[in-house]
């Protein structure tokens, strides 16, 4: 792993945000060089798949299982400015499980007038809360990286939208579900910019009324069990994934029974951890 991930460890100003708030914007997540990196191959993937399914050119879309659709992508694994802020959340014990690279062009259609008719609140990873909630306890299991590829100085670019706090309420936690009332925040940020946020959080995507076509890659990371949300088809990058990447893509030594296991030659990063960053494993829980 990139030992500049020490200088990037999760601060306490932000994870105490991420635990008030539910998500936080961490600035120069990407150097720009690899934003244009980036840009270019989701939108050459998105292109190719709007083109192969007969997709409007014009149109929102988003490619699933989108880690393994270019070799380029593999160093967004284990990206040392990021990775860092996820396990300082969930701990070691981590894969990918989900995984869009999107492209929103100006709408034809929708106007920031009646937008609100596909407004779509909601926390992420379907079933998840509906099967695990216990009263108004939530688990969180997943969270998001959302890599910002354009810059969203302002609000009606597709930016990303949620309810600051909202992650602490197992149900949408007002009235209006159907529209952007004035609690709904547009995140802006910059080209290089990463949105982290807990699954929890409820959001929406918005319309883009904007020129600037809205690129940005989203990675979500689980615990090892979680079933994944891909067909996630990445067989052809483990010859040359480190074995921290190969945890992150999901591979186990022990097969299928691996994943609820915490085998150590299944968790190179909790070694690492330990080593490099010994304070952060003090806070993992015992198994009991
Ligand atoms: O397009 C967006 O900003 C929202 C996407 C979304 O809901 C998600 O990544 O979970
Ligand atoms: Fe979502």
């Amino acid at each position: 792993m990139d030992p500049r991930t020490l200088d990037y460890l999760l601060t306490p100003e932000e994870e105490e945000a991420f635990e008030r708030d539910g998500f936080f914007v961490m600035k120069n997540a990407l150097p720009p060089g690899k934003v244009e990196h980036f840009r270019t191959i989701t939108q050459d993937v998105v292109e190719e798949f709007k083109r192969v399914h007969g997709i409007p050119m014009d149109r929102y879309h988003g490619v699933m299982d989108f880690i393994g659709q270019r070799d380029g992508l593999l160093e967004l694994v284990d990206w040392y400015r990021t990775l860092p802020k996820v396990w300082g959340i969930l701990g070691p014990d981590i894969k990918l499980y989900h995984t869009v690279g999107m492209q929103t062009p100006k709408s034809s259609k929708y106007t920031s007038n009646n937008h609100h008719e596909w407004v779509n609140w909601h926390t992420d990873t379907g079933n998840l809360t509906r099967d695990l909630a216990f009263g108004d306890y939530v688990p969180r299991i997943s969270i998001k990286v959302g890599y910002v590829l354009s810059d969203l100085p302002e609000a009606n670019m597709a930016n990303f939208t949620c309810l600051p706090g909202s992650h602490k309420s197992r149900n949408f936690p007002l009235p209006v579900r159907d529209r952007l009332t004035d609690d709904a925040v547009q995140v802006t940020a910059k080209a290089g910019d990463a949105i982290i946020f807990d699954r929890r959080l409820w959001h929406t995507p918005t319309v883009n009324t904007s020129d600037t076509t809205r690129y940005i890659i989203f990675n979500g990371y689980s615990f090892r069990w979680l079933a994944n949300r891909d067909n996630q088809q990445i067989d052809h990058f483990l010859h040359r994934a480190s074995p921290i990447q190969k945890q992150l893509l999901g591979y186990s030594h022990h097969g299928a029974y691996g994943s609820s296991n915490s085998f150590a030659d299944d968790l190179p990063l909790k070694a690492w951890i330990e080593e490099h960053a010994p304070q952060w494993a003090e806070r993992w829980p015992a198994h009991p």
